[in-house]
C-alpha cells in the first residue's frame, strides 16, 4: 500500500477524498493535514498531522522522513477568497506546488495530484463546450496561478519525469462540509438558505451558467485518474472534467419543484465579473478517451440529494 499525504484535508474536497482514500487504501496509510492544530472532527479515523504548506523544511522532511508516496495537494486560495488578497493567493497557489514538485523531481514521492480549475479559461476563451486545448486568459489571480501551475506541472513531466495528475474541477456540490470562498459556493449554499429561510439571494445573476459537479464524481474522478496506468494520461497540464451545466434560475425552478414556498432574487455582486469569464460547459472528451471518464449525478438527483442531505445549523 501506497503511504498517502493529503494536504490540504480540511476543506471541502479534502474531507471527502481522505474518507475514499482510506475506504481503497487503509486509514493508517492516509494521512490528513492541515493549518489546524487539532483533527477537524470529519478527518478522524486515521492519521492527522498539522502542517502549512508554505513550511518547506517541515513539509519536506515530514514527507522523506514518513516515506510518503504520494501526494494530493488541495491548499490553495479559491477565486473569491484569492481576489481579495492576490499576493498571498499567488504565494499560498504557486509556492505550495514547488515544494512538491520538487520533493517529487528528487525521486521522494512517485505521483503528485494537483487540482487545477475551470478559473483557467477567461472571457477570450469559447465558453460553450470548453475544449481541452483552447485560448486561456484568466482574468483573475486564482485563474492566472492555476494556469501557471498547469504549464509547472507539465515542465516537471516533460523534464524530470515527474508523475503529477491534474483535473481541472468545475464547482463542486456537496453536503458534507461547505465550500471555501469560491464563485461557484452559491450552488452549495442555495441549499442550505432553501431549507431554512426558504428564499434565497444570489450573488449571481439568474442566467449566468456555470460547468458544475457533484462531489462523488469529483472524488471518483480524481481516484481514477491517480490509478490509471502511466500510458493513458496523455494531458500532464490538467484534464477538463465535465459534469452538469446549469444557471441559478435552473436550480432554482428545481428546487421549487420539490418546495413551492422557496423564492430567489439576485442581487449580484463581484463574483459575476468573474463567472462571466468563466466557461458555461466543458468538453471532457479527452478525459473520456484516454482514462475512461464519464460523470453519473445529473441536476435533477443533485437537486434531490442536497434537499435531503444538508443540515442549517
Ligand atoms: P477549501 O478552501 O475548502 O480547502 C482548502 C484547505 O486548505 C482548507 O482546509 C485550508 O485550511 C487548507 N489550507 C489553507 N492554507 C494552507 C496551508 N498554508 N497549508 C496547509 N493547508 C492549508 O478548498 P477545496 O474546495 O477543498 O479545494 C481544494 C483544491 O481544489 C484547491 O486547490 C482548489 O483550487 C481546487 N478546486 C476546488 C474546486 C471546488 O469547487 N471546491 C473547484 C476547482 C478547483
Ligand atoms: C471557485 O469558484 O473558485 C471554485 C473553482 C471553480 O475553482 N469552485
Amino acid at each position: 500500500m501506497p503511504q498517502i499525504i493529503v494536504i490540504g484535508a480540511g476543506g471541502q474536497i479534502g474531507t471527502e477524498l481522505v474518507a475514499e482514500l482510506r475506504k481503497r487504501f487503509g486509514s493508517q496509510n492516509v494521512v490528513a493535514s492541515d493549518l489546524g492544530e487539532t483533527c477537524p472532527t470529519l478527518l478522524e479515523g486515521g492519521p492527522y498531522i498539522q502542517l502549512d504548506i508554505l513550511n518547506r523544511e517541515f513539509v519536506r522532511s515530514y514527507i522523506i522522513d514518513n516515506g510518503i508516496k504520494q501526494v494530493y495537494l488541495l491548499a490553495a486560495l479559491l477565486s473569491a477568497t484569492a481576489e481579495k488578497n492576490p499576493e498571498f493567493a499567488w504565494k499560498l497557489n504557486m509556492e505550495g506546488l514547488f515544494t512538491i514538485l520538487d520533493l517529487a523531481k528528487e525521486k521522494h514521492i512517485e505521483k503528485v495530484f494537483w487540482p487545477s480549475s475551470i478559473a483557467v479559461f477567461g472571457p477570450t476563451t469559447p465558453s460553450d463546450k470548453t475544449p481541452q486545448h483552447t485560448i486561456m486568459e484568466p482574468i483573475t489571480i486564482y485563474g492566472i496561478s492555476k494556469q501557471a501551475g498547469e504549464r509547472w506541472c507539465e515542465y516537471y513531466f516533460n523534464k524530470f519525469n515527474v508523475d503529477v495528475r491534474s483535473i481541472r474541477y468545475p464547482g463542486l456540490i456537496s453536503y458534507k462540509s461547505k465550500p471555501g470562498g469560491g464563485t461557484t459556493d452559491y450552488a452549495v449554499d442555495i441549499f442550505y438558505k432553501a431549507k431554512e429561510h426558504k428564499r434565497y439571494t444570489s450573488y449571481l445573476s439568474e442566467d449566468t451558467a456555470l460547468p458544475m459537479m457533484f462531489m462523488d464524481d469529483a472524488i471518483r474522478a480524481t481516484i481514477e485518474l491517480m490509478e490509471a496506468p502511466i500510458i493513458k494520461i496523455k494531458e500532464r497540464s490538467s484534464y477538463n472534467l465535465g459534469g452538469v451545466s446549469f444557471s441559478p434560475k435552473q436550480i432554482a425552478i428545481e428546487i421549487k419543484k420539490r418546495d413551492s414556498y422557496f423564492e430567489i432574487n439576485y442581487e449580484p455582486d463581484f463574483r459575476q465579473a468573474i463567472a462571466d469569464s468563466w466557461p458555461n460547459s466543458i468538453d471532457d472528451s479527452a478525459a473520456h478517451n484516454d482514462w475512461g471518464w464519464k460523470h453519473h449525478f445529473g441536476l435533477e438527483e443533485i437537486v434531490d440529494i442536497m434537499l435531503n442531505n444538508v443540515q442549517p445549523k
